[in-house]
């Protein structure tokens, strides 16, 4: 246990743990059932289009939330691209810039013009007062994200779609086990989309579902995820390849088993950071509201400097010495990112909220693969760095003007 700063590794010492943790550790469920299912799937020699692993997934998904349609993907990307174009979107759509950069991307790679709009400091996600003056007659649609599985302020914003006839779709990547006044994430808007990537907290490896109630989107999705397929030999709309394989239904289907458990652990991590990080000022760990369902599967402390003393970039950087590879999702934030920052150099005067959350906020490992003696020592770090936050700066600030070299870069 470090007791010293001189013992923190950015300062010489002995880094706090040998292997790296990492925050989005996949979650692994029951390893034989999943290597008897790969097995199952060998020996049938189906191996994707729409296999009969996929289309259990596909039920057990859509019965989880008390959806009519779940469409599987390949990943959360190609679902939310594909749902973007059955809804024929088109012109301008109106998302928040703190998000992950796949939410604008998949408009742009469709030549749709992405409207980075601020969001409410309180929540994280997209301020709907502040959607109106981004509205003008391009404007297709509106697509809200879920921010670490909070549910954005649906009813708000599904009442500006309605008002101003406008589609409205959900990222729901972080959403999958949430819920929203009583509702489960994936039953609102035209449709949601979820991601199941490895580092979520339940995983196909790669994967991905638009959820519906809708029944002619749905089978129009179906479509064209399979290259806009009706039967053989007859295409009837521009498609592409978004199928989700076997396998990945497979670790689907062993996820879904072992989802609540994993629940349970990130809500036991999420408990744990709670207590050990109380009572320090100008840190906050962002809050669940138990009174909704929770996948807990963010762990997001939020610094402000101007009372710790210490930045969070200051504060990264340790971590990743001690071998906790804490992120900055999502800095800098999609309007500072290519090829938003050329085409909008100027969009940062209209997201102030954004702009000061990106530099205060970090993720911290969690899920099955983090013990509890992890965390305790995690948060042993970071009491001793927040105790002693003007003295550290000042060493960093010292270190940096005499141009030693720096922990390895955390990825810009
Ligand atoms: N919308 C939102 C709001 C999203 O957050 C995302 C994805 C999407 C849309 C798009 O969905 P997908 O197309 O991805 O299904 C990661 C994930 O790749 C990405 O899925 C996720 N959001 C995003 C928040 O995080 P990176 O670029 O930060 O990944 P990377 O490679 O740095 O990995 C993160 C950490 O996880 C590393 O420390 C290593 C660790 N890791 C990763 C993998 C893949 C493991 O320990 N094992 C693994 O197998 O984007």
């Amino acid at each position: 246990m470090k007791k010293n700063i001189d013992d923190l590794a950015i300062f010489g010492g002995t880094p706090t743990f040998r292997e790296k943790l990492h925050v989005g550790r996949p979650n692994l469920g029951d390893r034989e059932r999943l290597l008897a299912r790969f097995n199952d799937i060998l020996d049938r020699r189906w191996l994707t289009n729409n296999g009969e692993y996929v289309q259990d997934f596909e039920k057990k998904i859509a019965e989880k939330i008390g959806a009519k349609h779940c469409i599987a993907m390949c990943n959360g990307t190609v679902a939310l691209e594909i749902a973007i174009r059955a809804l024929e979107l088109t012109g301008e759509v109106i998302i928040p810039s703190f998000t992950f950069v796949a939410t604008a991307h998949a408009l742009w790679w469709q030549q749709i013009r992405p409207v980075f709009c601020d969001i409410d400091p309180a929540t994280h996600n997209i301020d709907p007062d502040l959607i109106q003056q981004m509205i003008t007659p391009n404007t297709t649609g509106i697509i809200g994200v879920h921010v670490w599985g909070r549910g954005c302020d649906i009813d708000a914003l599904a009442r500006i779609a309605r008002q101003k006839n406008l589609k409205l779709l959900f990222d729901a990547a972080h959403g999958f086990g949430c819920s929203y006044k009583g509702q489960m994430i994936g039953k609102f808007g035209n449709a949601e989309v979820f991601s199941f990537h490895a580092t979520k907290f339940f995983n196909t490896f790669e994967g991905g579902a638009v959820v519906t109630d809708d029944d002619a989107l749905a089978s129009k999705i179906r479509l064209m995820k399979n290259f806009g397929f009706e039967g053989y030999d007859n295409v009837i709309y521009i498609g592409t390849n978004g199928k989700m394989s076997e396998i990945s239904a497979a670790m689907g289907i062993t996820s879904i088993e072992s989802m609540d458990g994993f629940i349970a652990i990130n809500y036991s991590n999420y408990k744990q950071y709670l207590s050990e990080l109380e009572g320090f000022p100008g840190v906050s760990l962002v809050h669940y509201d138990e009174s909704h369902m929770c996948n807990y599967h963010f762990i997001v402390l939020e610094i402000d400097e101007a009372m710790t003393h210490i930045s969070r970039d200051s504060i990264v950087e340790i971590l990743h010495g001690e071998n906790i590879l804490a992120r900055r999702y999502f800095y800098p934030g999609c309007h500072r990112m290519e090829p938003y920052r050329t085409y909008f150099p100027h969009s940062g005067l209209l997201l102030p909220n954004t702009e000061r959350l990106v530099k205060r906020v970090m993720s911290l490992p969690t899920g099955e693969s983090i013990g509890k003696g992890d965390i305790s020592n995690i948060c042993q770090i970071l009491r001793l760095v927040l105790e002693n936050g003007s003295e550290i700066s000042r060493r960093i600030s010292r270190r940096n003007a005499a141009g030693y070299d720096q922990v390895p870069s955390y990825g810009e």
